[in-house]
């Protein structure tokens, strides 16, 4: 018994899971990296960015939020689309509380996307209105608010950081109270290594059209840490076809050198050490729908 630490207990504590779910592009991972403070999410202007949950912790002295950031929710069309629409399923049986994001320069309500909220407390975040008329945010709201019971509603610019405090005590006044489950000073349970395969995608996403980025898996083969050296860090890109290889690589090489030289730009300044950044491509035919591929990268559908 001697050897028992006893955490004085803080009733007003307040700690939960909220999920942040909505259509494709509407800007949840600008949100989760805006109320983080800090870039965990990648986010292109292409939608599907997201392929599996990215979780923050966000901890003050009265509370922690475990923010999940899940894929956009569309209708699956093939295996790797599955397992993300999983994923949002996941993440919303999970949650204390949903965040349903939408996008306020888009005026229809999309019922497939409510499907997904059951009967939770649920906040609808109206996103991106740096780029719409005051005037039209109400009609919307009215809508919204007669597809789904929402508990509360807030309009905001994930992108210029415009009332992300309301968003911050919305969630807090509703959180069930409870002590952290988590360290207040981790930031996420996810390993580096997921978030440097992650800020290669991102580039890819970036530098390419059309199905190259929706081709293409990321996977950190190897990472060794050296003393007094730069790490090594050996990653892979997958992709489903040789044409597309061909474009990923580029004539003599430059487009995946682009790739490289701005990921590991990214990656050192998210590690904070300096780092050789070793790419390969290789083709898995059809990788986006074979169980076998889907589950080695991680992937349950
Ligand atoms: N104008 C404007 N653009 C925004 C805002 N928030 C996000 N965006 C842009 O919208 C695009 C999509 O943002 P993401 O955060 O990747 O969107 P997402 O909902 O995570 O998308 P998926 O991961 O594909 O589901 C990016 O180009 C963002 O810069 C905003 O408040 N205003
Ligand atoms: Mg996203």
């Amino acid at each position: 018994m001697d050897n028992i630490e006893f955490q004085p207990v803080d009733e007003s504590h307040r700690c939960g899971y909220v999920a942040l779910i909505g259509r494709p592009n509407v800007g949840k991972s600008t949100l989760l990296n805006a109320l983080m403070g800090m870039k965990l999410s990648i986010v292109t202007n292409k939608p599907q960015t997201t392929r599996r949950r990215v979780l923050g912790i966000l901890s003050t002295d009265a509370y922690q939020m475990i923010l999940l950031d899940t894929p956009g929710i569309i209708k699956p069309r093939y295996g790797l689309q599955e397992a993300m629409m999983k994923d949002v399923s996941t993440s919303t049986s999970d949650a204390d509380i949903l965040v349903f994001m939408a996008d306020a320069t888009r005026d229809s309500v999309d019922d497939m996307t409510l499907k997904y909220m059951g009967g939770k407390p649920a906040i609808l975040v109206l996103n991106k209105i740096d780029k719409v008329r005051q005037e039209d945010v109400l009609p919307l709201v009215t809508r919204y608010m007669e597809a789904h019971p929402f508990d509360e509603v807030i309009p905001v610019s994930a992108l210029k950081g415009k009332n992300l405090d309301a968003v911050l005590e919305t969630i807090q006044s509703r959180l069930p109270l409870s002590p952290p489950f988590y360290p207040k000073e981790m930031v996420s349970e996810q390993p580096e290594r997921f978030f440097v395969a992650e800020i290669i995608r991102e580039k890819i996403f970036k530098h390419f059209r059309q199905e190259v980025p929706y081709s293409t898996q990321v996977n950190i083969v190897d990472w060794e840490e050296r003393e007094d050296e730069k790490d090594l860090i050996n990653a892979e890109i997958v992709v489903e076809r040789d044409s597309q290889k061909g474009i990923l690589i580029g004539k003599g090489g430059i487009a995946l050198k682009k790739v490289g030289t701005h990921a590991r730009e990214d990656i050192e300044e998210f590690i904070g050490r300096g780092v050789f950044l070793k790419i390969h491509v290789k083709v898995r035919n059809d990788w986006r729908n074979s169980d076998v591929h889907l589950r080695s990268f991680g992937f349950e559908r």
